[in-house]
């Protein structure tokens, strides 16, 4: 495993001389996704820099998402999550199956009232209580996405009821969705998401809007999900037609 050496004709900063050969190598697939970087001591070293350039250096890979960082055990080639499109699961769910640690940063956790909109989509009659919650979700300490889900007030008793995880605090009052309408198209972030996560405007997301519906038919769950673009791959079984 051989990653390349700095340009010396470069005049660009030693960090992003750095940034530019773990780049290339993980294009040229010397470095593969899950792969561990050798240790920041050992890159400095090897560089003849020191650590805290090697630290700004992977730094700002692990914002761009090209690399990832797990507690414990150092940093690795970030691979793009494959999410399969026909299944029910949570972001928390989709990062614990793959060794990947969730937290979210959340914006906003409050009551309101249904708007004219969402009370078509929930099919709640107007003005019925609900609570919204915004976020921005992390896997190991890069950002993925950024929510806004609104919930019907009869599935919860306080918007506080939700800790990382909003199935989980559903899954516990017995109101987490059965099945879901799911519909995705690609969207550029725009200045204000961009801002949000730490991305820039034109940076690309899928934009997938869930609406998630009891057995019973209520639906508990209208969620506008930005999903970062360089980092997700959704994947499905299609049956041929019969
Ligand atoms: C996923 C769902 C979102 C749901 C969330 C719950 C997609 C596209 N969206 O992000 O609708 O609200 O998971 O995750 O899959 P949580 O239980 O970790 O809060």
């Amino acid at each position: 495993e051989r990653i390349g050496a700095l340009d010396q004709g470069d005049h660009a900063p030693l960090y992003k001389q750095l940034q530019k050969a773990l780049r290339d190598a993980i294009n040229a697939k010397v470095l593969a996704p899950d792969d561990a970087l050798p240790a920041e001591r050992d890159l400095a070293a090897e560089y003849k820099i020191s650590r805290i350039t090697v630290r700004k250096a992977l730094d700002g890979l692990v914002g761009e998402g090209l690399l990832t960082r797990r507690q414990g055990a150092g940093t690795f080639v970030a691979a793009r999550v494959e999410k399969n499109f026909s299944k029910l699961s949570s972001f928390t769910e989709d990062m614990i199956s793959r060794g990947r640690t969730p937290h979210s940063a959340w914006l906003t956790k409050s009551r309101g009232a249904v708007t004219p909109e969402e009370s078509m989509t929930l099919g709640l009659s107007p003005g019925t209580p609900v609570y919204r919650f915004s976020r921005i979700r992390y896997a190991d300490g890069a950002v993925m996405a950024l929510e806004f889900s609104t919930i019907p007030g009869f599935c919860l008793a306080s918007p506080d009821d939700v800790g990382d995880s909003l199935y989980a605090a559903l899954e516990k009052t017995g109101h987490r969705p059965a099945r879901a309408l799911q519909r995705l198209r690609a969207v550029l972030l725009g200045a204000e998401h961009a801002e949000l996560m730490g991305l820039r405007p034109t940076d690309p997301a899928l934009l997938i809007e869930r609406r998630g519906i009891l057995a019973d038919g209520r639906a508990v769950e209208v969620t506008q999900s930005y999903y970062r673009g360089d980092a997700y791959d959704f994947v499905a079984e299609l049956n041929a037609l019969s």
